[in-house]
């Protein structure tokens, strides 16, 4: 890809008072700025004292100018970073000299969509990038820094090689029909689509898992008005956070806490209880109470042990969100725990930790160990739709002998695979990636 045009400018550290301020410049018009500022170009990736001065040559601020010709850059093009004091006025006027020389304000994460843009980064260590700065728990930062070294792009790259071998045996089957060669029967064939499945179910639970890592655990808490609901939040997050009483109805709206289970951040959900003929206002309540459950990464189904009836739940679910039934009140006298439910009492905390185990395992954080990468919903998306039209494909192979449309359906797999990494991928999409990130990076 051609590099752009035209010089950007932005601050690097964030506003306000610091020890340093960083004012970053990339483009063509790096070189000449740096001359015009500093008095003559500084030795290439050493870092020098200069004066800053503004185009009419009035000192503005001196500190240490460092200068990257391209393509030896963070964004492949030149570039010049200037460190100043770190007040907000000098980091300002910094940023107009440069502009009064023949630059413009940079957009909201368009030095790394340089690099992108210029083959620096791929996607996912962009978006890395991003994560990184953001996390919120070292193990999320850990996370993210493998996914910038470029572990998830391997992974991907990986799983589209094999689909490229898939392809090639395919496709050279069809070519040579006169040589009859059986390509269903071929054992080498079945091995390799059962390793790229295999691969697939590999991929697809650790970007789960890094999608966890990176947005948290949504666990949304249903059920009858009364059932302990509230109760359960409170006592999971050791807080008062939701009010308790014996008045069926009392909680008419959506309360959030956030947990941690053994490192793992879980957003607790607790909700109005779902019933019948309700007021206005709980009414308003279950409606919202609906739409958790629709964006739901797991469902807590709260059930009264000493309750017969415990309503329906009939919202649909994310693709493998399952409902986790609690039975609750144990602790009351003719109260009927199940087998296969997750027993408790709100009031004494007996179960408690089964039900901590149960949402870990829920969201894979058994698994979670040192390889863990990040990941965001639309990786998680894409190698869904990647491996969608694989299995398509396996089944018209074994169905229908359809080679043609196993080779099809492979094209797309890869395709789709090709976006995570931006290999293929529309201005529509590195629009929505990059206007996430801040200002000068
Ligand atoms: N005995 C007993 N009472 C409970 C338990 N959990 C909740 N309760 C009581 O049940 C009532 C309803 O609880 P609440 O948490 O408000 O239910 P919610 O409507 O589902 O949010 C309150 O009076 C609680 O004290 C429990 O495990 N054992
Ligand atoms: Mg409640």
């Amino acid at each position: 890809m051609p590099s752009s045009a035209d010089t950007i400018v932005a601050a690097a550290t964030p506003p306000g008072t610091g020890g340093v301020g960083i004012v970053r410049v990339s483009g063509p018009g790096a070189e000449n700025i740096a001359r015009q500022m500093l008095g003559s170009l500084p030795e290439p990736r050493r870092a020098t004292f200069r004066q800053f001065n503004n185009a009419s040559g009035e000192t503005i601020d001196a500190g240490l100018a460092l200068y990257f010709p391209a393509p030896a850059s963070f964004t492949g093009e030149s570039v010049l970073e200037l460190q100043g004091h770190g007040g907000p006025l000098v980091v300002s006027l910094l940023v107009d000299a440069v502009i009064a020389i023949g630059a413009r304000r940079a957009e909201p994460g368009e030095f790394s969509k340089r690099a992108f843009l210029n083959d620096k980064l791929d996607l996912t260590q962009a978006e890395a990038i991003a994560d990184l700065i953001n996390a919120g728990t070292s193990q999320a930062a850990r996370a993210a820094l493998r996914s910038l070294s470029g572990d998830f792009s391997k992974a991907v790259t990986a799983l589209t090689q094999q689909l490229i071998h898939l392809r090639l045996h395919v496709e050279a089957a069809i070519d040579f029909p006169e040589e009859e060669i059986d390509f269903l029967s071929d054992e080498l064939l079945q091995q390799r689509l059962q390793q790229c499945a295999d691969a697939f179910a590999r991929l697809q639970d650790e970007v789960r898992q890094g999608r966890v890592l990176r947005d948290g655990f949504q666990v949304v808490i249903v059920g009858k008005p009364n059932a302990g609901k509230s109760s359960l939040l409170n006592l999971l997050s050791g807080q008062d956070a939701a009010i308790v009483t014996e008045v069926a109805g009392t909680t008419r709206d959506i309360l959030r806490e956030q947990i941690d289970i053994d490192g793992l951040a879980v957003e607790l959900v607790d909700t109005a209880g779902l019933r019948e003929n309700p007021d206005r206002v709980e009414k308003e309540g279950i409606r919202r109470a609906r739409e958790a459950l629709r964006v739901a990464d797991a469902v807590l189904w709260i059930q009264d042990a000493t309750d017969e009836d415990h309503g329906t739940i009939d919202e649909p679910l994310r693709d493998g969100v399952a409902i986790t039934v609690v039975r609750n009140k144990i602790d009351v006298n003719g109260a009927k725990p199940r087998d296969n439910a997750v027993n408790i009492s709100a009031k004494t905390g007996e179960g408690l930790d089964a039900l901590r185990q149960k949402i870990k395992a829920l969201a894979g954080h058994q698994n979670l160990g040192e390889g863990a990468f990040t990941a965001r919903k639309r990786h998680v998306h894409a190698l869904e739709r990647a491996a969608i039209h694989f299995a398509t494909g396996t089944t018209a192979l074994e169905e229908a002998h359809a080679g043609e449309l196993l080779a099809e359906e492979l094209r797309l797999a890869q395709h789709v695979l090709g976006e995570i990494t931006g290999e293929f991928s529309s201005d529509d999409l590195l629009g929505r990636i990059f206007s996430e990130f801040c200002i000068g990076k």
